[in-house]
């Protein structure tokens, strides 16, 4: 994790990595990566967390795995980059696209050549050699999408057949999926319009799945291809979301 420590925090403080998070956030807001908006979106997203325990659940494992067989499979994998992901996990990021010899996009919904320009310092900084989405190339127009959204990398995301797309708003998920992408999210929310539909949700903090699913593609890459199409036929998005709430309300009734 690109953690930079916030030094009147003490470590024993019960809300001591949350809070990291949250200075973390301040700071990218400042640098100009995150949009006013990606600070709303995290505190949206720590109420969530707050709610599953601050751990990957089981269910969320099953959709790391699901998503790293759906990426290795995939003949062009695409990692879509915004504020949030840029701050958060920029050299994660890097590396999982290396091993999936994926491409990496910069999409941005409140899209600025200065917002662009800085995320992409970011991602190369973190040792990207290539970003497509940048102010240089010549976007390509999602149909069915207005605005800065619809746009995408002729060789990125506009070719992808699968596409990573953490903290992705509903249209843009909604307009990747009639394309016939598969689209794999990273959502707190289970019940955002993207978590409902996306082809694979992680119901988990993009900062503990990055490093998560770096370990999975590293495990399932050993597999045969047969094998990793049968986790990926197997996976019942809308049902392992059910059973990401379920878990929510036995954590807080204490039922099972
Ligand atoms: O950088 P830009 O311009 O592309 O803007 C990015 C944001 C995130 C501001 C934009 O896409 C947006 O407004 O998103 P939403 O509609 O607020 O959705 C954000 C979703 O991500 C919410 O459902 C949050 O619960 C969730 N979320 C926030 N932080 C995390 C998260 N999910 C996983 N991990 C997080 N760290």
């Amino acid at each position: 994790m690109n953690s930079k420590k916030v030094s009147n925090i003490h470590p024993d403080h019960p809300r001591y990595e949350s809070l990291q998070l949250r200075a973390r956030m301040v700071e990218a807001y400042k640098a100009g990566i995150l949009a006013e908006s990606g600070l709303i979106a995290h505190g949206r997203g720590e109420a969530f967390d707050y709610l599953i325990g601050e751990k990957t659940t089981t269910t969320a494992i099953k959709a790391i795995e699901t998503a790293a067989a759906a990426l290795i499979l995939a003949d062009h994998p695409v990692i879509s980059v915004n504020g949030n992901t840029a701050a958060l996990v920029s050299r994660e990021i890097v590396l999982l696209t290396g091993k999936l010899d994926a491409k990496l996009e910069i999409n941005l919904f409140y899209r600025t050549p200065e917002r662009v320009k800085i995320i992409e310092k970011v991602l190369k900084d973190a040792g990207a050699e290539e970003v497509l989405g940048t102010e240089a190339e010549n976007p390509v127009f999602i149909k069915g999408l207005e605005g800065p959204r619809s746009q995408s990398s002729r060789e990125g995301v506009y070719k992808a057949d699968v596409v990573l797309v953490p903290l992705e708003d509903g249209d843009r998920a909604e307009a990747l999926v009639s394309q016939e992408k598969l689209v794999i999210t990273v959502d707190l929310n289970p019940l955002s319009r993207t978590s409902k539909t996306a082809s694979i949700t992680i119901v988990d903090n993009l900062v503990r799945v990055i490093p998560k699913l770096i370990d999975e593609v590293d495990r399932l890459k050993k597999l045969e291809d047969t094998d990793l199409q049968n986790i990926v036929k197997n996976f019942d998005n809308q049902q392992n979301i059910k059973d990401s709430l379920k878990l929510v309300a036995q954590a807080y009734t204490g039922k099972k």
